[in-house]
């Protein structure tokens, strides 16, 4: 699954979005392109609970 989280500008960003995925389970963070602002997840995790996960950690996220 590919999402865009066009709010995620730097490092912190990258590391609070990826630590709060390590917490969801049925999710793993294959990539993160700060460039470009996408982050690729695999796993069962449905899409639905990771832009939750995303929002939690106080960012936006829609599918890519
Ligand atoms: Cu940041």
């Amino acid at each position: 699954m590919k999402f865009l989280v066009k709010d995620m500008s730097c490092q912190h960003c990258v590391r609070r979005i990826s630590d709060a995925l390590g917490r969801l389970d049925g999710a793993k963070v294959i990539t993160i392109d700060l460039e470009h602002k996408l982050l690729e997840v695999s796993g069962h995790a449905s899409a639905d609970a990771v832009i939750d996960v995303i929002k939690n950690a106080g960012y936006t996220a829609e599918t890519k």
